[in-house]
């Protein structure tokens, strides 16, 4: 069945809607990023760079390092914006944009967030960098798909302890896809459980003039424990990118550079160099597999 022109929306010049990508311009491993100025400082390192396009908050470079092929693209803050990029980024791969039907064969993407965070365990240092195998949302992206993600025990737990009331949030349990993370593991690359929420404030517990309803949250986060698994830390798209993932059938993991203890309440001093040392880091990882 070929897919409306509502649906599956083109440009004049046959490229996706938002992020203005034609498929031959993406290559299978994708790193995204929130901030569109990190791409450039990816593809920097590039040996060289095919294409650069941007729309919107959607800037994308593709090019080669050390003789892989990767797309840079910068997806914005949040897991709306995560529904789009993913959704279009499997649409360049897995649909045919002549005749708008889905392929018969499918591509599997390799994609790796290189993103920052906020840790809440105070034993996590500022400026270490953090491997998210498992993430928690708390938006409500995951429901609006029919999907059948099992196991969402932790996720319910979480929020029986954390008193979420039903009308803030439903939490869900997504993972990373095992094989992929394995390739980014170092001695000095902590594991750990995301939780990804919409907001940077009041949504992270953090209060300028406002008032977070859940001013305890972040305390509470810090002392659960589920099965052996800590919460570690908290930022705005993770569980976004494992649930379209998982549900796409394409490989994700997302990298982290903490740039905040939450509870020591400390800030890096220096987070362009910790976020360059995670870009050298993945870059050279990818390369490698
Ligand atoms: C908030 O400052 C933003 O930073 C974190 C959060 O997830 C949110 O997008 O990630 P990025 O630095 O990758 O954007």
């Amino acid at each position: 069945m070929s897919l409306k022109e509502s649906e599956l929306i083109l440009n004049d010049d046959g490229s996706i809607y938002h992020l203005n990508l034609k498929p031959q311009q993406l290559a299978h491993t994708v790193i995204t990023v929130g901030d569109p100025e990190r791409v450039a400082a990816v593809s920097r390192y590039f040996d060289s760079i095919e294409i650069q396009v941007s729309k919107r908050e959607f800037h994308t470079h593709t090019g080669i390092y050390k003789g892989k092929r990767i797309t840079v693209i910068s997806t914005g803050i949040g897991t709306d914006n995560i529904d789009i990029v993913f959704n279009e980024l499997d649409a360049l791969v897995n649909v045919d944009f002549q005749t708008r039907t889905i392929k018969k064969d499918l591509t599997t993407l390799d994609i790796i967030r290189i993103g920052t965070t906020g840790a809440v365990q105070p034993s996590i240092p500022v400026d270490s960098f953090l491997l998210s195998q498992r993430a928690i949302g708390f938006d409500s992206l995951l429901h609006w798909y029919d999907h059948d993600l099992e196991d969402q025990k932790m996720a319910q737990d979480l929020a029986k302890k954390l008193k979420l009331s039903k009308n803030v949030a439903t939490p869900y349990l997504v993972n990373c896809n095992k094989e992929l993370a394995s390739q980014f593991q170092s001695i000095d690359m902590t594991n750990g459980t995301t939780i990804t929420n919409v907001g940077f404030y009041g949504p992270q517990s953090r209060s300028i003039r406002l008032q977070p309803a859940h001013k305890d949250l972040n305390e509470l986060m810090a002392n659960y424990e589920f099965d052996g698994h800590k919460v570690s830390n908290l930022e705005m798209e993770t569980a976004g990118i494992y649930a379209m993932s998982t549900m796409l059938g394409h490989r994700a993991v997302s990298l982290n550079a903490v740039l905040a203890n939450r509870a020591t309440g400390t800030f890096s001093t220096s987070p362009t160099q910790t976020v360059d040392r995670l870009i050298k880091f993945s870059l050279d990882a990818i390369a490698s597999f």
